[in-house]
């Protein structure tokens, strides 16, 4: 990996860079996912490399919908192995729940590669190696899942995912959480709820909300639940946009 220092300005945005580069490099990220990466830092960018009100808001509903779950499955692509493998894993500790590798551009090595490496940072239940159910409306690869993970459960995390794969999981009844810093795209639009955040500021931040909530009635749960808008929060994240670029001009 390129050594950026510290100091740099860019610094996180750089070193996320660097670890899609490696993924790559790895065979665990797609070659497309360069490309999706760089989709990503611009939506960033204009967000102010932030983790914005109406992000904290959709990562809280989040935590809540997920503490409520009978059975949560998290969906890991190979941006979300190169960018966050441990954090997933620690989400995934603390709701004891699996992690399903699910490609967009699939290939039984990377799957592998991605399973191996998510078993390596401690993950108890990884799963999608030997896929025996499929998803109605999707062409062949992409609707691979998993009995047991995404295939049966109630709520369903999907970082950086591709809009048709989160509306062939809602139309199954699937509650829905996104994780998309493109606050207009198909997926962010179709969840129910859509964290408009990195995955890196997200990943964290969602496993902090999840273990201050778990204290937490489920009347309480059912609550943060029930109030939660998502057509506002994506709203609130554009307004968010306008706002940041407005404030670069003032003077
Ligand atoms: O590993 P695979 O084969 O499953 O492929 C994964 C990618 C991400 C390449 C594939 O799912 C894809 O092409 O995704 P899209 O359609 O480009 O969508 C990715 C979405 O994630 C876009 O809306 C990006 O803005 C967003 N995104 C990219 N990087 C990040 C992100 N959101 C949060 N955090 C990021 N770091």
């Amino acid at each position: 990996m390129t050594e950026i220092p510290k100091s740099h300005p860019r610094y996180a945005s750089l070193v996320a860079r660097e670890r899609v580069a490696e993924g790559v490099r790895k065979g665990l990220t797609s070659i497309q996912g360069l490309i999706a990466q760089g989709r990503g830092e611009c939506f960033d960018y204009l967000l102010g490399e932030r983790t914005t009100p109406s992000a904290a808001a959709a990562t809280q509903a989040a935590a809540a919908m997920l503490l409520l779950a009978e059975r949560p499955a998290f969906s890991v692509n190979g941006n979300v192995a190169a960018l966050v493998p441990e954090e997933m894993v620690k989400l995934a500790c603390a709701l004891a729940a699996p992690l399903e590798v699910n490609l967009f551009h699939r290939s039984e090595e990377r799957v592998k590669r991605i399973a191996d490496l998510l078993r390596s940072c401690g993950a108890e239940r990884v799963i999608g190696e030997n896929p025996d159910a499929t998803i109605e409306g999707l062409d062949h690869a992409r609707a691979l899942a998993t009995r047991g993970g995404i295939y049966d459960a109630d709520v369903v995390l999907i970082p950086l995912e591709d809009g048709d794969r989160c509306e062939a999981l809602a139309a199954m009844g699937k509650k829905v959480i996104a994780i998309d810093l493109n606050p207009l795209s198909r997926t962010a639009r179709r969840a129910n709820v859509s964290i408009v955040d990195n995955i890196l500021r997200a990943a964290p931040n969602l496993t902090a909300q999840v273990r201050q909530l778990s204290s937490l009635q489920r009347s309480d749960l059912e609550g943060i639940v029930r109030d939660y808008d998502n057509e506002n929060v994506l709203h609130r994240a554009v307004q968010e946009i306008k706002g940041h670029l407005e404030g670069q001009f003032k003077d």
